[in-house]
């Protein structure tokens, strides 16, 4: 199947026959997730005291169908978590900070959020990023002890004059707001992973062609309104103070109403060169499908950046007609569209 074909069929009313199975388990664990979660960790105090509710948009727009589009294969949780706030009349906003979180809680691959590996001193530093489509943004980097950068990111956005806070002043942000920042620590795993790193100590910022999994989502909500979202402990074992695409705005992720938007995974450095979401909104902008804006955009990252063997980036875009794009520079990047998984096809094989 190509895999930007059409996403998954729908019933009548608009939600796909998957996602109505699972629509109310999936409300109710986004809901008990963020709610849980958000007590123990990131939400704001008032969060934390007053009942979960979600945003929703009062634009008098039709009625259209919610899309969930992610990275890689933790994409898949993330959607469901996502599309649960979505038919539950959710905003698109919403969506993203909730899928984003899931995978802050959970990451298998240790590549984001507080159990990710560490940089070479030992040190969890995160990146995150979200953005609607009127042009908020908000974004963090360099942080730590924070469980959810992501919801971080949208209290700058939401609370702040600025679209960026780094490091200790981040974290100063976060206590201010009754977010807690926890004493660094690292898994017993990330840990393992670090002393073994340390034997050898190579510093060689190439990411692994097939095992690196920042999480970026595009949604659409029933109200038509886009937001995009990113959370990532970037490159494992690298420089204190690195930062990467992902919390930088137009190049990890993108999104201009009434064009659409982008993001992007994959080695920082590549996109932070080319603002490569920055690269596929305006070439939807000039008139491309999102499947061309993301071959586009993928082709000036190769051009850039020189011999290609050594990293990869995957891109993904979505327009306000529902239409995605998926493209990589190598094979192997995943996505997920909806409830199912995909291959984005790529420029190399
Ligand atoms: C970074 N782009 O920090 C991130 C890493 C990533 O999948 O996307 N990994 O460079």
């Amino acid at each position: 199947m190509d895999p930007t074909a059409d996403i998954p069929p729908l019933s009548a009313d608009g939600a796909p026959e998957t996602n109505r199975r699972s629509a109310c388990g999936a409300i109710l664990a986004a809901i008990l997730a963020t709610a849980a979660s958000g007590c123990r960790t990131a939400a704001t105090a008032s969060r934390c005291t007053e009942p979960v509710t979600l945003e929703k948009s009062t634009t008098p727009t039709p009625r259209r169908r919610p899309i969930a589009l992610s990275t890689w294969d933790h994409g898949l949780p993330a959607n469901r978590a996502a599309l649960g706030v979505l038919h539950a009349d959710g905003s698109a906003l919403d969506a993203v900070e909730t899928g984003c979180r899931v995978v802050e809680l959970e990451c298998p691959d240790m590549t984001v959020g507080l159990g990710s590996r560490p940089d070479r001193d030992g040190r969890v530093t995160l990146d995150a990023a979200i953005m609607t489509g009127d042009g908020r943004a908000g974004c963090v980097a360099f942080v730590q002890g924070v469980a959810h950068p992501v919801s971080l990111a949208r209290l700058v956005m939401e609370r702040t004059p600025h679209v960026l806070l780094v490091g200790a002043g981040a974290e100063q942000f976060a206590r201010e707001s009754g977010i807690s920042v926890t004493a660094p620590t690292l898994t017993r795993a990330a840990e393992a992973e670090w002393r073994a790193w340390l034997a050898e100590r190579r510093y060689q910022p190439t990411i692994n062609i097939e095992n690196h999994d920042t999480i970026s989502m595009l949604a659409l909500d029933a109200a038509g309104n886009m937001a995009a979202a990113s959370t990532t402990s970037g490159l494992a074992f690298k420089m204190h103070g690195r930062v990467g695409d992902s919390p930088i705005i137009g190049a990890g992720i993108f999104v201009d109403a009434p064009i659409g938007g982008a993001i992007c995974t994959g080695l920082g450095e590549t996109v932070l060169r080319t603002l490569g979401a920055h690269l596929a909104v305006e070439a939807m902008r000039a008139g491309a499908t999102p499947q061309e804006a993301c071959e586009r955009a993928i082709d000036r990252i190769i051009e850039k950046n020189g011999d290609p063997s050594g990293y990869q980036v995957g891109m993904l875009a979505l327009d306000f007609e529902g239409r995605i794009g998926a493209y990589a520079v190598q094979r192997g990047f995943t996505f997920a569209i909806q409830e199912e998984l995909r291959d984005a096809p790529s420029r190399f094989s």
